[in-house]
């Protein structure tokens, strides 16, 4: 991917067929990027797993789906709703199990729990779009970063319910994820201008509000989304713009209730420079962090599909979870 490259953009899909391997492959190269498509995918290789396994012996086939989870949570690093989804599938499989049911049982509990997951995600979407929607007011012009189907519903809920907005999209350096929301947006209907990541500053005076997604939201509130948000947060704060998080309740990480950080992703030196340019001069260094982290304090409002929060109240949602999984 690159800024050159045609644009492919990204949709909300439903279950895919897709088999562990692939879709790890796929979530690794960023193939497919964005932390509920790479849940929703991870959930889907699940069903495809159990649709394919022609294992017959129970314990054989509860470790090999617990090997593919593990797989598939090992993908990337960052956003908490891999690990989460794929938890929350498997732990339908786990109870079934340790109950002692049929294998076909098994795998029926299984498949419904990635299927209902995947619904449940489309859905938070929507539910997510309605309720931060409303909080855009008649003609304001908001800005926003990376490529989040999250907060893309809540901008395209505004223009729908005709508010007349204007929308400007952060270009998002080194991968350009900022130009596939802008062309997604521009598809919609809306008016959108990009802008280059440094230049937020400059526009600060025209923007009325903020709207970013979310990989992770710690139990304090804390978000971590991609590089550049916790940059466009403090500008935001420091000229009293508001920013909303828009994050489905998967994207919290129960972990951090018990004292884990969220880690953050590195990647590689020639998303940044050119490899030309890195062999050319071997002795400078390039450093790739791809997300980061926003303290609550710059943090208006989290925006979930269970309603709006202050980042205040994370832990409650952190609670919640703890209990699914
Ligand atoms: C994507 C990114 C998005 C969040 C939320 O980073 O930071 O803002 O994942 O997206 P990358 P969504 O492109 O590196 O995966 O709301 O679609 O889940």
């Amino acid at each position: 991917m690159s800024k050159s490259e045609p644009i492919n953009i990204p949709t909300v899909s439903g279950v895919v067929d897709i088999d562990v391997d692939t879709a790890y492959t796929q979530i690794k190269d960023m193939r497919i990027h964005g932390a509920g498509r790479i849940a929703r995918l991870a959930a889907s290789a699940l069903k495809n797993f159990v649709d394919n396994s022609k294992v017959s012996d129970r314990d054989q086939f509860f470790k090999n789906i617990m090997d593919s989870g593990e797989k598939l949570r090992s993908a990337r690093p960052t956003a908490v709703s891999l690990p989460n989804g794929v938890n929350i599938v498997l732990a339908s499989t786990k109870k079934s199990y340790n109950l002692g049911d049929s294998l076909d049982d098994i795998k029926e509990v299984t498949i419904n729990a990635a299927e209902k997951f995947v619904h449940d995600s489309l859905d938070a979407y929507n539910k997510i779009g309605e309720y931060g929607g409303k909080r855009i007011r008649n003609g304001d012009t908001v800005i926003t970063i990376c490529n989040s189907e999250a907060a893309i519903s809540v901008l395209k809920n505004a223009h729908d319910t005709g508010k007349g907005i204007k929308i400007v999209c952060c270009e998002t350096r080194p991968l350009f994820q900022g130009h596939k929301t802008a062309a997604t947006l521009a598809k919609h209907g809306c008016d959108v201008t990009i802008i280059i990541d440094s230049a937020v500053r400059k526009f600060i005076d025209k923007i009325d509000r903020a709207v970013c997604g979310a990989d992770a939201v710690a139990v304090n509130g804390a978000l971590v989304n991609k590089i550049g948000t916790s940059q466009l947060a403090a500008i935001a704060h420091e000229a009293r713009v508001k920013l909303m998080a828009a994050a489905e309740t998967y994207k919290f990480y129960p972990d951090t209730m018990f004292g884990e950080l969220t880690p953050i992703e590195e990647r590689d030196a020639t998303e940044v420079c050119s490899e030309e340019y890195l062999k050319t001069y071997p002795n400078i260094k390039v450093r790739n962090p791809v997300f980061d982290v926003t303290p609550p304090e710059n943090i208006d409002v989290i925006v979930t599909e269970k309603g709006i929060i202050p980042p205040a109240n994370a832990s409650l949602i952190i609670k919640e979870l703890i209990e699914l999984l």
